[in-house]
């Protein structure tokens, strides 16, 4: 089949089709089904129209000799499925017509499919993103990572504190799914090396089954499919028969238990030593797995191992992954006896790793001692690595071993083609600061891919009304080629269309403020400027300056309350890493300051302050189409990129924000007059710190944070527990390393110009509108296509 013949699907034969799995996939009648169960026979459905185009693809792959990309992830933040497959498989008028023809309700049926939440933040998101643009472009590729059984935990609030729970989306069948009993790998840990006849032999002292579970992930227009293919844990003898025998029936379970746990949960962060071990533990897992499988594959088409760079391009996410560099020379070198220069030769030809965080604390190190104790044989082989470059290298002074650490950051740069940054502020500074060392050994490695995020999610699908705009103006090749929404500009000066546009986002502002009243009991006024920041909880993400800002601003409301304010919704949503108790603080001081000003009734029409629980996907979906203002108020320097910067300028929320990662490209490209800038440059932070005092003197200098402060101090917001953020207060009136009260004094000027800038409605909405028109840029396919070209000379076959 080509993509000439991709059959025409008709309402008809997609309620044919629901039905018919209805009854023979779930053996259920229309009259006994359970939303789950149209929800599934839907899924099915659509399913179907994806699986000739997957078989397409991997035919036309092996038929070009094609070199395939594999993108290696810990994190997979994929949302839910349903409507993305429906939408890119342009059947959306046909669902929902087939729905109603049955008496179903379209979002209630796609509302009911979990959340696939195998991420925490950005990084995972970008790697979904970069999935369903990979499909999109026709690039031969194939994601790798874990199938979880519990994804990021689920928050909810107790008197104000985050809760969390055990995520639970596979309790019930994952309708896209896979599953590849034949493809099981065995993977080992611990045991020893022995040396025989000068090889090195490596007995794992304990091992385990990875089996595949393949979703299949279809581009724009269902042209080309591509595989997400996660491995779940299993014992490799289910139970254990003598145990069993002797009545002893824990015992008997145990393997199956242990070898689980592996797959069992997403880290939501690395905190203890216990838990260290056991992410080392799922990192090698799945590297491991996905080695093996890339070399079968290989294998089967090829038989020169040195023609792997030529036709293998690994992205290692993060560090997460970059236990590959020392296991492929392993399988290399130790299991098919190349020399251990050209098995080292040939990993680095293939590796290539993307970094997205500067944060010291965040670059992962682990101790020989654990590192040693799991993977024996591969810290020997990081050691002759190391041995390797130095000789290669002798000004060098570096090493990945050092201070009884490996550090994989290191390892990882030195093992990969190319090292990417993923900003162009966040590249520029991985050279001068965390790789200053191996930039100068290498300078040729580092290029810069600045994030993007795909339009068919967030903007066609999540803004319907500000999509059907858009392709009525221009029509739809925009979804395609977004930097074709350029040719909106022209219209943005039309007071017809500008009204359109205004109405689109009225619209969409209604529907969540109806959506919060039924969901959550909230009353807000569509008429305020909606104020949204959603994003992981983070000091150096700075929601509370956020919260101070609007704490002084409620003030300055009570001062004078008959002036014409601008009236003001701030939504926050974001989860903490369970222990990161300052974070927590923060929700909690969120939380407590929303109840107190919601409750005041001589603003509660100026200012009102939100914080939703459980941000997800889905909730970022319906929260970012109703932005007025996006919220990008990190310290400069320490935010790589950020993915939500571009999702808010796309659909039209102008930044409030700092020269910080992306923050940077999207105010050259929407305009400085389209965009807040506020606060210190990279540059200036730094020499900020080295002010002492500077905490102090900034709130000695600006009278509203003095008094803000003041009151988060006095208990104004904690009436019962006075003292309950003495920590914060402490912590930002002396060490403030994040540079909050620095900060605050240009925040709130930004923020009184935003206040401003609204009250001019038909100003506001062109600004709105320039950023949509702008954003075109920050198209995932635009930064995978970066990829293709500088990193894995790869090329799309569609
Ligand atoms: C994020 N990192 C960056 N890490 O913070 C953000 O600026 C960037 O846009 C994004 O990557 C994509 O490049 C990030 O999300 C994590 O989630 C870690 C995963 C491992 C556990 C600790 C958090």
């Amino acid at each position: 089949m080509n993509i000439a013949t991709l059959p025409v699907v008709s309402r008809d034969n997609l309620r044919d089709a629901i039905l018919s799995h209805l009854a023979y996939s779930f053996g259920k009648t229309p009259e006994t089904a359970q939303t789950q169960d149209w929800r599934m026979a839907l899924s099915y459905a659509v399913r179907d129209r994806m699986v000739e185009a997957w078989f397409d693809a991997t035919r036309r792959t092996y038929d070009a000799g094609a070199k395939r990309v594999y993108y290696l992830s810990m994190e997979f933040l994929i949302g839910r499925l349903l409507e993305d497959g429906i939408v890119n498989l342009q059947l959306l008028d046909q669902a929902r017509g087939a729905l109603d023809e049955l008496g179903l309700d379209f979002a209630n049926i796609v509302g009911d499919e979990p959340d696939a939440a195998l991420g925490n933040g950005g990084l995972g998101r970008l790697a979904a993103c970069f999935l369903e643009s990979l499909s999109t472009l026709g690039c031969p590729a194939m994601g790798y990572g874990i199938r979880y059984e519990h994804g990021l935990f689920q928050q909810s609030f107790a008197e104000g504190r985050q809760m969390e729970a055990p995520e639970t989306w596979l309790l019930q069948r994952h309708a896209w799914e896979f599953e590849r009993p034949e493809s099981r790998y065995r993977i080992g840990f611990g045991g020893s090396v022995s040396d025989e006849a000068g090889k090195a032999v490596w007995t794992p002292a304990v091992e385990v089954d990875a089996e595949a579970f393949d979703t299949p992930i279809a581009g724009w227009q269902g042209k080309w499919v591509n595989t997400l293919r996660l491995w779940s844990a299993r014992a490799v003898h289910p139970f254990d028969l003598d145990s069993f025998n002797r009545g002893d029936f824990e015992g008997a379970a145990q393997p199956e238990a242990l070898a689980r746990t592996i797959s069992r949960v997403l880290y939501p962060d690395d905190t203890t030593e216990q838990g260290k071990e056991l992410r080392l533990k799922q990192e090698f897992f799945f590297t491991a797995a996905a080695l093996r499988d890339i070399l079968r594959r290989f294998d089967s088409e090829y038989d020169d191992p040195g023609l792997l760079p030529s036709k293998v391009a690994v992205q290692l996410n993060d560090t997460h992954p970059a236990i590959a560099g020392p296991e492929l020379v392993r399988l290399l070198h130790d299991e098919r006896g190349l020399p251990f220069d050209d098995a080292m030769g040939i990993a680095q030809g293939c590796l290539n790793y993307t970094n997205h965080t500067l944060l010291p604390e965040a670059l992962e190190t682990w101790s020989e001692g654990v590192f040693g104790k799991l993977l024996p044989r591969h810290l020997q082989i990081v050691d002759r690595i190391d041995d390797a470059h130095a000789k290669a290298n002798p000004s060098r002074s570096l090493s990945i071993r050092a201070d009884h650490q490996v550090h994989m950051g290191e390892l990882s740069f030195i093992m990969a083609n190319r090292v990417n940054g993923v900003s162009a502020l966040h590249t520029g500074l991985m050279k001068e600061t965390v790789f200053e060392e191996l930039h100068a050994l290498h300078p040729e490695k580092i290029v810069n891919q600045t994030n993007g995020v795909t339009p068919r999610r967030w903007l066609l699908s999540c803004n319907p009304r500000l999509s059907s705009l858009i392709t009525d103006t221009i029509s739809d090749g925009w979804v395609a080629d977004l930097e074709r929404l350029q040719e909106l500009e022209p219209h943005v000066d039309d007071a017809a269309w500008s009204d359109r546009y205004a109405e689109a986002k009225r619209a969409n502002k209604a529907d969540l403020a109806s959506w919060l009243s039924d969901t959550h009991g909230l009353k807000v006024d569509p008429e305020a400027i909606f104020d949204i920041q959603i994003k992981r909880m983070h000091e150096y993400k700075r929601q509370h300056l956020n919260i101070l800002e609007a704490i002084a601003h409620w003030q300055e409301i009570k001062d004078n309350p008959s002036a014409d304010w601008t009236p003001r919704v701030k939504i926050f949503a974001g989860k903490a890493a369970p222990g990161y108790f300052f974070a927590k603080d923060i929700i909690r001081l969120i939380n407590d300051v929303a109840r107190v000003v919601n409750a005041d009734p001589e603003t509660r029409d100026k200012l009102e302050v939100i914080f939703l629980p459980n941000y997800n996907v889905t909730l970022a979906e319906r929260l970012i189409p109703a932005a007025d203002l996006s919220e990008q108020i990190s310290t400069a320097g320490k935010e790589a990129s950020g993915t939500g910067n571009m999702k808010f300028a796309l659909n039209g929320a102008p930044t409030v924000g700092t020269l910080d990662g992306a923050n940077v490209e999207i105010r050259e490209r929407v305009g400085a007059e389209n965009f807040f800038l506020f606060g210190m440059t990279a540059d200036e932070v730094d020499a900020r710190r080295a002010v002492e005092d500077h905490a102090r003197k900034a709130i000695e200098a600006d009278p509203r944070l003095a008094r803000a402060l003041k009151a988060i101090g006095d208990g104004v917001f904690s009436a019962n527990e006075p003292d309950r953020y003495a920590n914060i207060v402490e912590n930002l009136s002396g060490h403030d390393y994040f540079l909050v009260c620095s900060d605050f004094s240009d925040y709130w000027r930004a923020q009184r110009e935003v206040d401003a800038a609204f009250a001019d409605r038909s100003a506001w909405t062109r600004m709105a509108a320039l950023n949509t028109a702008r954003s075109g840029w920050f198209s995932s396919d635009r930064t995978i296509r970066g990829y293709m070209a500088d990193i894995w000379d790869a090329k799309g076959l569609v």
